[in-house]
C-alpha cells in the first residue's frame, strides 16, 4: 500500500490548485484547459477565491468589468479555440452572481465550456441574512444562484471542501465534452472556501482530458449512403460542429467528390471558403437565395454539426419537397435525432471521412451541379452589387460590411452578436477562412460584441479582430474597452449608429407597428414617436464616440464612405483598442431572399395595417413542416 500524501488547503486553494493542472487532449495535441480566471471581487470572494489566486499567480487573474462580460469573454474564448480552451470566472455572491447568469444562458446555448464560480450563502446559516441574500420562507437551502440550475449543463453548491473531490472531475467531464459542453457552475459558499481539508496529493496531479473523435453506428452509415445515392437533390447544411471538429478541409473533399452544394448556419459560416463554386452562403431566415432555392426542392438534407434553429430552418419553412429526409452528423444524439432524421452520432470530421469511403463513384447529376454552380455566381454578383450601392447623404450597411470585409486582412477575425448586422453579415460577409466570420447567433446577445472581441483577440493575438456593433449593444455593454486597454489587446470596433434599433425598427414595421419604441428620441407629449413621425423628432444628446474616448480608446469618427474607408486604413497604425465611429441609414436595408422567420402577430387589432400583417403571417405559418414521415 502506498501512503496517502496529503495536502492542507482551503477548499479555494484546492479548487485552483485543481483547476491550474487540468489538461486536454485531440488528436495528440495537449495544452491546458484554463487560460486563467476572470473576476470581479466583493465579500463573497474575496477572501476565499481571490486569497487563492494571489497565493496561486501561476494560474492568471484578470481583472473584468462586468461579470456578465468576463463569461462573454471565456465563451468568445472558447468559440475560438473550438472549445478545447477557456477561462474560470468567478463572482461575488448575489448581484455579481447574477451578472453572470446571461453569459451562462449565452454559453449553454451556443454549446461552448465556461466554468463559473459564484460565491454562495454561507453554508453554516448562523449569522444570515447576509448581505445580498435572498431568504426564502420555506427553505433554507435555496440561494440566487439556483437561478443558473436550468442553464447550466452542471451545476453543483460546494457545501463541504472534500465535496470538490468528486464534483470538479464530474464538471471537467461535461466541459470537455463536445456533446455535453456549456456552462457548469460551482456555487460556492462563502464560508466553505476559507474553510481548510486534508486534499490527496493525487487530486492535484495532472491529469490530461481526451477528446474523442467517436465513430457513428456502421449499419447507420451504410443506410446513409444509400440514402445519398439514391437523392436526386442534395443539400449540405454546415454547421458549428463542422469547424469546432476542424472538418472543414474534409467537407471540401467531401464536396468536391459529391458535388453536394453546401449552405451554411450562422455558427458555421466559414465551413466552406466564400468563393468555393459549390457555396451557396447562408441558409435559412437570413440566408442567401442560392442556398434558400436548392433548400427548398432538396429531397436529402445532410446537417452537419447544426442545432436547426429557427433562423436555420425558416422557421421550419425552408424544406418544401413532399419527400425530404434528412441525415444529421452531430456528436450529440439530441441534435442527431432533429427531424426524425437518420443519425450519425459522431464527430463530424471522422464520420465524414468514412461516409465519403462509402461513397466512391457517386456525383450528383451534371445538370444539379451546374444549377448549384450558377446560383453561386449569381449571389456573388449580388453581393457585389451591394458592396457597391453608395448610398448618401448617411451611407448604408451593407457598403460597409463590404468595405470591413475588403480593407481587413484575410486572416482577421469579424464578432458580431445582435441587431440588423447579424443578418446583414450572414448574407453578404465573405468568408475567408473558417474563424473569418465569429457570430453569436444562439442567444443574439446584445452586449457580447465588445466582450467578445476581446476574447477573441486573447485567444488569437495575431489575427486582428473587428468588432462590428449596433449603437443599441454598445449602449447596452461596452465596459470591456477598458479591459482591452488594461491588457493591452488591442480590438477594432466599428460601431454602426442608427440611432436605435434598426433592426426592431424593421420587424415592426413588418408586423405593421411603425418602428414602435425602437428610436433613440425624445417622448413627444408623453407619447412615443413612430417612424412616421420622420425627422420631425428630438434626438437624444448622445455621444458615442466621446463615450468611448472617455474609456481609453483610440476613436476616428467618420461622416462619409470615404472617411469610413480611411479609418480602416488609419487603425492599422493604431497600437491599441479603436473605435471607428459612423452614422448610418436606418431605413436602407438587404432584402430578405426567399427565407422566412416565424414572429407571431397580434390576432385581432384595432390597427388595419397589423391585420394586414396577420392575414400575411397566417400563409405562411401553413407552411411549416413537422417532418414526421
Ligand atoms: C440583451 C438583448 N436585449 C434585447 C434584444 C432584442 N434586440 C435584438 S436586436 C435589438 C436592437 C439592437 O440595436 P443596435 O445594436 O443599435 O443594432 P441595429 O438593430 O440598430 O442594427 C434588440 C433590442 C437582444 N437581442 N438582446
Ligand atoms: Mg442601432
Amino acid at each position: 500500500m502506498t501512503e496517502r500524501t496529503i495536502q492542507r488547503l482551503t477548499m479555494a486553494q484546492a479548487l485552483i490548485a485543481f483547476l491550474k493542472n487540468q489538461y486536454i487532449e485531440r488528436d495528440g495535441q495537449e495544452q491546458p484547459f484554463f487560460a486563467g480566471c476572470f473576476g470581479i471581487f466583493g465579500h463573497g470572494n474575496i477572501a476565499g477565491i481571490g486569497q487563492a489566486l494571489q497565493q496561486m499567480p501561476e494560474f492568471r487573474y484578470y481583472q473584468g468589468r462586468n461579470e456578465q462580460a468576463m463569461v462573454h469573454i471565456a465563451a468568445a474564448y472558447a468559440k475560438t479555440k473550438n472549445r478545447l480552451q477557456t477561462f474560470a470566472c468567478t463572482s461575488s455572491v448575489g448581484p455579481g452572481a447574477t451578472n453572470m447568469v446571461t453569459g451562462a444562458a449565452l454559453a449553454t446555448i451556443n454549446r461552448l465550456p465556461v466554468l463559473l464560480l459564484p460565491g454562495d450563502i454561507f453554508a453554516r446559516r448562523n449569522v444570515a441574512p447576509v448581505l445580498q441574500q435572498l431568504e426564502s420562507e420555506h427553505t433554507q437551502d435555496i440561494s440566487v444562484n439556483n437561478s443558473f440550475e436550468p442553464i447550466s449543463r452542471y451545476w453543483d453548491r460546494i457545501t463541504r471542501p472534500e465535496q470538490l473531490l468528486t464534483s470538479l472531475p464530474t464538471a471537467m467531464r461535461v466541459l470537455t465534452s463536445p456533446s455535453e459542453t456549456g456552462a457548469a457552475t460551482l456555487g460556492l459558499p462563502e464560508d466553505v472556501q476559507t474553510e481548510a481539508y486534508d486534499y490527496p496529493d493525487a487530486f492535484f496531479r495532472k491529469r490530461v482530458w481526451h477528446v474523442p473523435r467517436n465513430r457513428p453506428d456502421r449499419q447507420a452509415l451504410e443506410q446513409a449512403a444509400s440514402w445519398i445515392r439514391e437523392s436526386k437533390r442534395p443539400l449540405i447544411i454546415a454547421g458549428g460542429g463542422v469547424i469546432y471538429a476542424e472538418a472543414t478541409e474534409l467537407l471540401q473533399r467531401f464536396v468536391e467528390q459529391t458535388g453536394i452544394p453546401v449552405g451554411e448556419t450562422m455558427a458555421g459560416k466559414g465551413s466552406l471558403r466564400y468563393d468555393h463554386p459549390l457555396s451557396l452562403g447562408a441558409i435559412g431566415a437570413t440566408g442567401t437565395f442560392a442556398a434558400n432555392r436548392l433548400a427548398k426542392d432538396a429531397d436529402m438534407v445532410i446537417g452537419i454539426g447544426t442545432r436547426y434553429s429557427d433562423f436555420t430552418t425558416s422557421s421550419k419553412t425552408a424544406f418544401q419537397n413532399p419527400s425530404v429526409r434528412f441525415i444529421n452528423i452531430n456528436v450529440a444524439a439530441f441534435d442527431a435525432y432533429k427531424h426524425l432524421a437518420l443519425p450519425l452520432v459522431g464527430d463530424a470530421k471522422v464520420t465524414l471521412e468514412e461516409l465519403l469511403d462509402l461513397l466512391p463513384g457517386y456525383s450528383v447529376d451534371a445538370s444539379y451541379r451546374t444549377q448549384a454552380e450558377q446560383l453561386h455566381n449569381e449571389w456573388d454578383n449580388e453581393v457585389e452589387r451591394i458592396y457597391n450601392v453608395r448610398h448618401t447623404p448617411l451611407p448604408s450597411q451593407g457598403e460597409l460590411i463590404g468595405a470591413v470585409n475588403e480593407l481587413s486582412e484575410p486572416s482577421a477575425i469579424m464578432v458580431c452578436a445582435a441587431g440588423s448586422l447579424p443578418g446583414d453579415l450572414h448574407k453578404v460577409w465573405r468568408a475567408r477562412h473558417p474563424k473569418n466570420y465569429h457570430l453569436e447567433y444562439g442567444y443574439s446577445c446584445m452586449g457580447y460584441e465588445i466582450a467578445g472581441g476581446l476574447g477573441v483577440k486573447m485567444a488569437a493575438p495575431e489575427h486582428d479582430v473587428y468588432v462590428m456593433v449596433g449603437d443599441g449593444s454598445y449602449l447596452m455593454m461596452n465596459s470591456e474597452i477598458v479591459t482591452s486597454i488594461q491588457e493591452r489587446y488591442k480590438v477594432i470596433i466599428v460601431l454602426l449608429d442608427n440611432s436605435g434599433f434598426k433592426s426592431i425598427g424593421a420587424l415592426s414595421r413588418s408586423l405593421g407597428q411603425d418602428g414602435f419604441g425602437t428610436r433613440y428620441v425624445y417622448p413627444q407629449q408623453g407619447q412615443w414617436p413612430t417612424d412616421a413621425a420622420g425627422d420631425d423628432v428630438q434626438t437624444l444628446p448622445v455621444d458615442l464616440a466621446a463615450n468611448a474616448r472617455s474609456l481609453g480608446a483610440h476613436v476616428i469618427e467618420c461622416e462619409t464612405y470615404a472617411d469610413f474607408v480611411a479609418a480602416l486604413e488609419t487603425v492599422q497604425t493604431i497600437d491599441r483598442t479603436s473605435v471607428i465611429y459612423i452614422r448610418n441609414d436606418r431605413y436602407q436595408a438587404i432584402a430578405s431572399y426567399e427565407g422566412w422567420w416565424d414572429v407571431p402577430i397580434a390576432e385581432v387589432s384595432t390597427m388595419p395595417s397589423v391585420q394586414e400583417a396577420r392575414a400575411e403571417w397566417v400563409t405562411m405559418q401553413t407552411q411549416e413542416r413537422d417532418f414526421l414521415e
